[in-house]
């Protein structure tokens, strides 16, 4: 019998396959589309202290390999996401979901974080430090010093499970220190990666940026990021401590994606440009063709195979 259950910080989830924040989860219908999905758990989309338009349209560019996007955070606001993920762990009380909050200062973020430690709410907390597409404010996660401060201010509080969000990062040195710095902390999770920020999409024809914000710079996602994704699954697998499980995210198409995500670590995996294209029945197709490629290689389990990916050295 194969199951794609699986296990963070203790709670269990029914499948490994969830959302992206960012992706159909703004509003309660998109959350009550993904209740009743097949999806094992949700994220939120990443919430400030108010409500935020975000950034002028357009603001996401299909691609054939992928996306590319600068929302710039538009989102209905704490109170409205918070709500949400408590009434529903009325109604379901042995679901954990994901609850993320993104504040464009540090100020922000530890007001946020605040409300959640003083509400009932129960699930997880995704602190994304990494939005690459707020005008004038820098990914937190590329400053090393700056994520070591916020967390030591968290943790001097916050005592609900939290994990982070973190960019997609391109040296194995700054592996070692983004996993030296979050191996000092209590974290349930780490998420990686978010898209890749600040790429550029040209369109020859009227020889113009896709997209208006930033001047065409914006997020990558999709099925051209696989690869960094899964170097930084594999790279922070290889270097967290076991007690902080990995969320894998970025080009997950497929069954073979999801697979090749597990293989290098992850305990949960999160499909965001393609649940954007495909909607819910992503979740269906994917679990379907993981399962088969389970059954075909003999594994019951997703820990039958999780972060044991072989090198030439092995
Ligand atoms: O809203 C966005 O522009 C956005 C966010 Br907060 C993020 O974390 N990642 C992304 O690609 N877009």
């Amino acid at each position: 019998m194969i199951t794609l259950e699986t296990t963070i910080g203790g709670r269990h989830f029914d499948n490994c396959m969830m959302n992206a924040a960012g992706i159909r989860c703004q509003t309660n219908k998109d959350l009550d589309a993904l209740v009743a999905s097949k999806a094992g758990a949700y994220v939120t989309k990443s919430a400030t202290p108010h409500k935020r338009a975000g950034n002028p349209a357009p603001r996401m560019h299909e691609l054939h390999l992928g996306s590319i996007n600068s929302m710039g955070l538009p989102n209905n606001g704490l109170d409205y996401y918070l709500n949400y993920v408590v009434e529903d762990e009325q109604k379901r009380p042995d679901s954990t979901n994901f609850l993320s909050v993104a504040g464009t200062s540090l100020e922000d973020n530890l007001a946020m974080l605040h409300q959640v430690q003083d509400s009932n709410f129960n699930g997880f907390v995704e602190l994304n430090l990494s939005c690459p597409n707020v005008p004038g404010k820098p990914q937190v996660g590329y400053d090393f010093d700056r994520v070591n401060t916020v967390l030591n201010e968290v943790f001097q509080f916050f005592t609900k499970p939290l994990g982070v969000k973190l960019p997609p990062y391109f040296d194995l040195v700054h592996f070692d220190q983004i996993a030296e710095i979050l191996n000092q902390y209590p974290l349930t999770f780490v998420n990686t990666i978010n898209s890749i920020g600040n790429g550029l999409v040209v369109d020859p024809e009227t020889e113009k940026v896709v997209i208006k914000p930033k001047g065409g710079f914006g997020g990558i996602g999709g099925i051209s990021v696989k690869p960094t994704a899964l170097a930084n699954v594999r790279g922070l697998a290889l270097r967290l401590k076991p007690e902080i499980s990995i969320v894998g995210t970025g080009g997950i198409l497929n069954g073979q994606d999801a697979f090749e995500h597990i293989l290098c670590g992850a305990s949960m995996v999160q499909i965001g440009t393609q649940f954007g294209y495909e909607g819910t029945r992503v979740f269906d197709r994917v679990s379907q063709e993981l399962t088969e490629i389970m059954a075909h290689k003999g594994y019951e389990t997703i820990d039958d195979f999780r972060g044991k990916l072989k090198t030439f050295d092995d």
